[in-house]
């Protein structure tokens, strides 16, 4: 990278996901310049390396997408209820030429590190190509399930040439047709991936450590007369919804599950079980807060379970003991049906634990289970390990590895004190994960630039997350937690699956007074932060 121009950016992003997707279109919208660096080949984030079988959205795709541009939004044509990787990936590209956004990605480059310099106010930031840049402003916009979770095992080799992390999936995919294949993990991607493996595969052992909880997806394509419904009045739908939190297909209920009796509680299980998706979880409003009303839905689903398995034996292996909703709920197309084709078998790991990797497949403390591949399904170093992993120093030096040694603290999940002209897209802290991911970027990258502008307006050239306020609100992020059934269970949500990562609760519960808080600080003259213009 020669030329000096090259070397000095007004605002450098790291990720082009749909968070730096947009973060770039609206910077250069304010005249700035801006480099994004991507460590993949493409755009599209997530969507571009979970690419196993099976991997769609959770979140209905008429309300997965950007609301920035009416025409987009109206041009746009998803083909089915929960879109594809394929088809959100497609659509990220689309996005991407559309606004003339690749010229200013650098893709196939890693951030490595990035320091703060306080006399420049300026972020060196460091590419594993050898190079350094420097840009005023640093966005991190790496995505909150990113950095793939590699379970430490006897002779697992992660690069071998037959092991698939789902998060790390081959782009011209796997041939599983008569292999024996182990799946190691029950999350999302395991339960989306499964039936479509064991269509393929000759045998498949799935290595389960803890049951979760899956609902139908009821998965379809959309009505034309549906969709041109919707986009006869879409921007007010998606003004109204994204609000909300996971949108209109929650249809969020303020009743209790206490409150009705039986039948009308089992109706309204039906009802949405009948329905298919994450609205399940909004059947009742105390549902993520009572452990008396979220046992309700508990024995409502294992029901279902021990409808859809013929063995009551392996019903009784796949039957969570946990909240519903504690662990990200799950949505499937037949997975529990899976457990009953005569190839398809479960270990419980708590039962038999695995002890190594062997070359025949894999051993555990019963018995060696024959497989010629492996597939990891095992998550995330969530919400903080994309961050952590890029050598971060902010003022006099501090590393934001040692700052969240003991959990993440960050202002509103933008920004993190000691770190000035860094800002976080969808950081711990924020709703995030617990909202439509979509809408969250969009809020927090209109946020950020916002506040550049601002800061650009009254020639401010430093803002940072003042500790007192960075403190008070990380209290409040583990109170409002506290109430709920999330702490109750060991989740990504806690970091509790990645071995010796410290326990906390990580985003933020509830989209509407978060968003409110958003908009008082800045009515406040960004409260809670600290602006300077010397340098
Ligand atoms: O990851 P996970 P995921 N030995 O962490 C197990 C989103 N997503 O990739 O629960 C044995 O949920 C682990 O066991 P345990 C969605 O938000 C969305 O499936 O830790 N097992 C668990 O069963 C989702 O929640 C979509 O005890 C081990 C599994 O591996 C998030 O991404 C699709 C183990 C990991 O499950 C993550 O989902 C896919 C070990 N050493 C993903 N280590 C949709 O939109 C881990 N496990 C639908």
């Amino acid at each position: 990278m020669p030329d000096p121009a090259e070397r000095s950016f007004d605002a450098v992003v790291v990720g082009a996901g749909f968070a730096g997707l947009y973060m770039l279109h609206r910077l250069r919208r304010q005249g700035m310049d801006v480099r994004v660096f991507e460590a993949g080949g493409g755009v599209g984030g997530t969507w571009y390396w979970n690419r196993y079988p099976g991997a769609r959205c959770d979140i209905p795709s008429m309300e997965y997408s950007y609301q920035f541009s009416d025409a987009l939004q109206q041009d746009w044509e998803w083909t089915e209820r929960y879109a594809s990787q394929p088809e959100i990936l497609e659509y990220a590209n689309h996005v991407a030429e559309r606004f003339e956004l690749l010229p200013h990605i650098r893709f196939h480059t890693r951030v490595t590190a990035a320091r703060y310099d306080e006399s420049e106010r300026r972020w060196q930031v460091a590419l594993d190509s050898g190079d350094t840049v420097t840009a005023r402003y640093l966005v991190m916009a790496t995505g909150c399930l990113s950095v793939p979770n590699v379970p430490r095992m006897a002779g697992l080799d992660p690069e071998a040439d037959n092991v698939y992390h789902t998060g790390r999936w081959p782009h011209d995919g796997v041939d599983f047709t008569g292999k024996r294949v182990a799946v190691i993990g029950t999350g999302s991607s395991a339960i989306q991936s499964l039936p479509l493996i064991a269509e393929q595969a000759a045998q498949v052992t799935v290595f389960q450590r803890t049951p979760n909880y899956s609902v139908p997806a009821h998965n379809a394509r959309l009505d034309p007369d549906y969709v041109a419904d919707l986009k006869s009045r879409y921007r007010a739908f998606r003004a109204r919804n994204w609000q909300r939190g996971f949108g209109a297909d929650f249809r969020d209920s303020d009743r209790s599950a206490l409150e009705v009796d039986e039948a009308e509680r089992l109706a309204e299980y039906e009802d949405r079980w009948a329905r298919g998706g994450l609205a399940f979880l909004a059947a009742f409003n105390d549902l993520p807060f009572s452990d008396a009303a979220n046992a309700t839905a508990q024995v409502f689903i294992r029901g279902k379970i021990r409808e859809a398995v013929n063995d009551p034996e392996v019903a009784a292996r796949l039957i969570p003991h946990t909240p519903v909703g504690c662990k990200r709920l799950c949505v499937d197309t037949n997975y529990y049906q899976t457990f009953n084709l005569p190839h398809v078998r479960l270990v419980d790991v708590t039962e038999e634990p695995i002890e190594a990797v062997v070359a025949e497949g894999v051993r555990t403390t019963a018995d060696t289970y024959p497989a010629d591949c492996l597939v990891l399904a095992t998550g995330f170093d969530a919400m903080t390990g994309a961050v952590t992993r890029i050598d971060l120093r902010g003022r006099k030096g501090q590393t934001l590895k040692d700052k969240w040694q003991a959990g993440p603290r960050a202002y509103l999940g933008l920004a993190t004190a000691g770190f000035p002209n860094l800002f976080l897209v969808t950081g711990p802290g924020s709703p995030s994960v617990l909202s439509n991911m979509l809408p969250s970027i969009e809020q927090h990258v209109g946020w950020i630039a916002d506040c550049i502008e601002y800061m650009q307006s009254k020639q401010f050239t430093a803002i940072e997350a003042s500790p007192d306020a960075e403190e008070a609100w990380v209290d409040h992020v583990n109170a409002v937690a506290d109430l709920s059934i999330y702490p109750k269970c060991n989740s990504w949500y806690l970091g509790s699956n990645v071995e010796g990562k410290k326990r906390v609760f990580m985003p933020y519960l509830g989209v509407p007074p978060y968003l409110e808080k958003c908009a008082e600080v800045v009515a406040n003259d960004y409260q809670g932060f600290r602006l300077s213009s010397r340098g």
